[in-house]
């Protein structure tokens, strides 16, 4: 059920390099604008910002193509540090990106908390693509389509980050209409759960979230949630480097928040790919602000949803 009164700690991260172009930087200061805070702290909910955390780059290569390697693994390390702290002091975190590339640090911090824990996680990636290319078979070499891959254990990330493996039916992909021919080949093999955008118009979001909970709840598991703003259709969300039509609706989105928020489940949320730069007037920013207090349990009435 719904937990109220949770403590949040906000972290931003103001990653760019992971994507292909620039302005993903200024994303956690137009989040803080758009009301990131005040939204959360309505709802009941104690919320703590972290400030952005600031990494150097150090040095690493990967075998393949990897723009960026450097500042990226310096991002993810420290992302990773500050999550893994707030987890463990209790705090359900937020992550205001930045581009998809936090996740590497996003993703593990979840992954070594719900280790210690002896939990199962599983992680639920709302977005228009797959993020699981590796150095290997990426085509453009940007990091923010890969940390899928990464933290279900694919290979060719060198000494990038220390964190358990997700087994990748835990990984459930869900609004694509843009996966690699790689991506297609890898995701079958490891038998990650693909959900794309056919399969929501098929059976509707509220049918695909229920069957995806549901697996939650039968593994008494934790969840981290991964949104990444080009999961919304670009009408309603044009603040994203990489647009691609057909995503999901405002409602759709909202719906899937919500009942994200009412398992009560979620020690984990990124907030990423927002680029203020190509957003109209910060439609895109709250969007995802209101979208973000969805989950954490904003309703427009309670009214009791079907079990899974
Ligand atoms: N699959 C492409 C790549 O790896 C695009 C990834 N871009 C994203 N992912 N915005 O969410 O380069
Ligand atoms: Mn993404
Ligand atoms: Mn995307
Ligand atoms: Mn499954």
């Amino acid at each position: 059920p719904q937990r109220k009164g949770q403590s949040i700690a906000l972290i931003g991260a103001p990653i760019e390099e992971g994507a292909g172009r620039q302005g993903c930087s200024m994303g956690p200061k137009a989040l803080r604008v758009a009301g990131i805070q005040d939204a959360l702290t309505a709802l009941g909910h104690d919320v703590a910002d972290n400030g952005d955390v600031s990494p150097r780059a150090v040095e690493i290569a990967f075998d393949g193509t990897a723009n960026n390697p450097e500042i990226v693994t310096g991002f993810a390390r420290e992302i990773a540090k500050a999550g893994e702290t707030a987890l463990n002091d209790g705090y359900t975190a937020v992550y205001l990106g930045g581009d998809h590339a936090l996740s590497f640090g996003s993703v593990a911090a979840a992954l070594r908390r719900a280790d210690a824990l002896r939990r199962a996680l599983h992680v639920l990636w709302l977005d228009a693509h797959a993020d699981f290319n590796t150095p290997q078979t990426s085509a453009s070499g940007n990091m923010h389509g890969m940390p899928a891959a990464f933290f279900c254990g694919e290979p060719g990330f060198g000494e990038m980050l220390e964190c358990p493996k997700l087994p990748a039916a835990r990984y459930h992909l869900v609004g694509a209409r843009s996966i690699d021919p790689a991506e297609v080949v890898l995701l079958e093999e490891r038998g990650a759960d693909v959900n794309d955008m056919g399969e929501i118009d098929d059976k509707g979001i509220g049918a695909v979230m229920r069957r995806i909970l549901g697996e939650v709840e039968r593994d008494d598991a934790l969840l981290h949630v991964s949104f990444d703003i080009d999961f919304v259709d670009p009408d309603t969300a044009p603040g994203v480097g990489t647009t691609v039509p057909g995503g999901a609706t405002f409602r759709e989105a909202h719906l899937a928040m919500e009942m994200i928020g009412k398992t009560g489940r979620m020690i984990s949320l990124d907030l990423v790919e927002l680029n203020p730069f190509l957003d109209d007037r910060g439609k895109s920013a709250r969007l995802m602000v209101e979208l973000a207090a969805s989950a954490f349990g904003r309703r427009i009435f309670d009214r009791p949803t079907q079990a899974a």
